[in-house]
């Protein structure tokens, strides 16, 4: 039976980055979830009769909220919703069901890299029919309409099995419970070349996955040891946790340390590799050598034609703002066209969609191509792996090669986590405010050469979207970039990235902090980091 509820509104409902998140107990408060799930319906519309996916990353309240959703969508009028089995479903495997089985669009219920928990974070994001995050003049819509709900619509179907995989009916809508690793290992099939790979581990490549008891462990199981034949044992955390094992499911060097030192270790595998939270992002450590995100997407769309997928050779790249130039370098090198988008997935989705970009990046570990539109962290580390096969060469031979050849941007990332949100705005505002009066100035020696606030204009449908991150750029080409955090749930996070190139290959092997400390301490100097955060260093380097 539908029944209509009366709720009122919460008005800090404003999806980020990527979908709404918020700490568990903020989405436990009555009805905060239906109000949001609602939401994103009263948002969309010609949905009757159709079909939605419906997943998650197996984090704490998960089960909980997949429940809401199955009987909101019945009441809704959804045809048919798929559910991953235990509500299980990656968000690039999410993406790539949605796009197979040309449903309506998907619910994927993720904080991704942030921590689970009874305590940690929650997030809940929609993604369109094209398998991507809704774009931003959809998030907006849905903001409005949580700002005025007054009501949202359920049915009484009770709890469903979702661990039972087969369709059932609830009040008149079909729920199909699909295994969340069938059709993603299929399709990582059919763009990979597996004999290749396989045969690689037969002659003793060793590697090490570590899912950090997230969503990829049954996706990594199945596809490294199951389909490539990786030693058991190759896959590491690889039950999905509930609170993820109490860690911080985030594949950076601080949080996978463990993987790094091992890497860096006498006993070291060929190459390590680790995903986050929802299974979009990776890291890439090749043995003795960490591979930047920034130069693992131009590493790989540099070799991306070694993989059967990509045979033909790519369209165009695209990489966010703040990720580094060395995927320009290709770009320039293959012919083909170089975007530069905002920070965050959404963002790409047009130019995937348009087939003008094939391969996209961002700094934060996220690769990806046109198979989804999601970044998928499997599929980079397949890619890698693809190459490595067919190269026969190390990862670092790779890497070092790459240098030479193309030059090597120095890059890192220094984030200031949980700063008070008015001191992180104020630092922002009183940059904005000196942005014109920067060029031609110099600090430490290097002198500005602009100064501005990255506005993007997206080539397909015209949309513009302002304050995407403050840029100081140096001649010479080095730069550094600050902007907020849409993902954080707490305080605020001031990112900061720093990208210096340097074309000499005598000068490859210099350490990355030590080779940009001109330009860290030019970042101080220009917006007052330490005096308006209150301080010394960065919570987290990357
Ligand atoms: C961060 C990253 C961004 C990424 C986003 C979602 O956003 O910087 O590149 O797309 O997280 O990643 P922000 O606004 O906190 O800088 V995930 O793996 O959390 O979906
Ligand atoms: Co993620």
């Amino acid at each position: 039976m539908i029944r209509t509820v009366a709720t009122k509104p919460y008005l800090d409902q404003k999806p980020g980055t990527s979908g709404l998140r918020k700490k568990v107990p903020v989405f436990q408060q009555e009805h905060y979830a239906e109000n949001f799930i609602q939401s994103i319906f009263d948002a969309l519309e010609g949905f009757e009769g159709k079909t939605l996916v419906i997943g998650g990353d197996g984090r704490f309240y998960n089960r909980e909220v997949i429940q809401k959703a199955i009987a909101m969508a019945a009441a809704n009028g959804f045809g048919k919703v798929m559910v991953g089995q235990g509500g299980i479903l990656s968000t690039p495997a999410a993406s790539h069901v949605i796009r197979k089985y040309k449903t309506f669009g998907g619910i994927i219920l993720s904080a991704s890299h942030n921590p689970g928990g009874p305590h940690e974070d929650f997030g809940i994001k929609y993604n369109a029919g094209n398998g991507g995050p809704a774009p931003e003049k959809l998030t907006d819509l849905i903001f409005e309409k949580t700002r005025t709900i007054a009501s949202f619509k359920i049915t009484d179907i009770g709890p469903i099995d979702i661990d039972k995989i087969g369709t059932v009916k609830a009040d008149g809508m079909a729920v199909e419970i699909i295994d969340p690793v069938t059709d993603y290992a299929e399709l990582m099939e059919s763009l990979f070349d597996f004999d290749a790979i396989r045969a690689n581990f037969k002659y003793g490549f060793r590697m090490r996955f570590d899912a950090m008891h997230a969503v990829t462990g049954p996706y990594a199981k199945e596809i490294l040891e199951r389909r490539l034949g990786a030693p058991n044992g190759t896959c590491r955390n690889f039950k999905p946790l509930p609170d993820f094992g109490g860690h911080h499911p985030d594949p950076n060097l601080v949080h996978a340390k463990h993987l790094y030192d091992e890497m860096m270790g006498p006993d070291a595998p060929d190459f390590g590799a680790a995903s986050d939270g929802d299974g979009d992002r990776n890291l890439i450590i090749g043995k003795g050598i960490f591979v930047t995100p920034s130069d693992s997407v131009a590493m790989l769309a540099a070799n991306a034609h070694l993989a059967p997928g990509y045979k033909e050779g790519l369209k165009g790249i695209a990489r966010s703002m703040p990720t580094s130039g060395a995927a320009d370098r290709v770009a320039e090198k293959l012919g083909i066209g170089i975007y530069e988008t905002p920070t965050g997935w959404k963002f790409f989705g047009n130019l995937l969609d348009a087939d003008m970009a094939t391969i996209c990046g961002e700094e934060s570990a996220g690769t990806g191509s046109n198979h989804v539109r999601e970044k998928d962290g499997l599929w980079a580390v397949l890619l890698w792996l693809n190459i490595l096969a067919v190269r026969g060469e190390s990862a670092k031979q790779i890497v070092i090669e790459h240098w030479a050849t193309y030059g090597r941007n120095y890059y890192s990332r220094h984030d200031y986590e949980e700063v008070e949100t008015d001191r992180a705005n104020k630092l922002v505002d009183e940059l904005r405010a000196k942005l014109g009066s920067l060029p031609g100035t110099s600090v430490r020696g290097m002198t500005i050469a602009s100064a501005d606030d990255f506005a993007y204009h997206d080539p397909v449908d015209g949309s513009v979207s302002k304050n995407q991150g403050i840029r100081v750029l140096f001649e010479g080409g080095s730069r550094v970039v600050f902007r907020l955090s849409g993902t954080g749930t707490s305080g605020a996070t001031l990112r900061v990235y720093i990208e210096r190139y340097e074309p000499d290959k005598a000068r490859h092997d210099l350490d990355t902090q030590e080779a940009l400390a001109d330009l860290i301490a030019a970042a101080d100097d220009i917006a007052g980091i330490k005096s308006h955060t209150g301080r010394n260093k960065p919570s987290v380097i990357t």
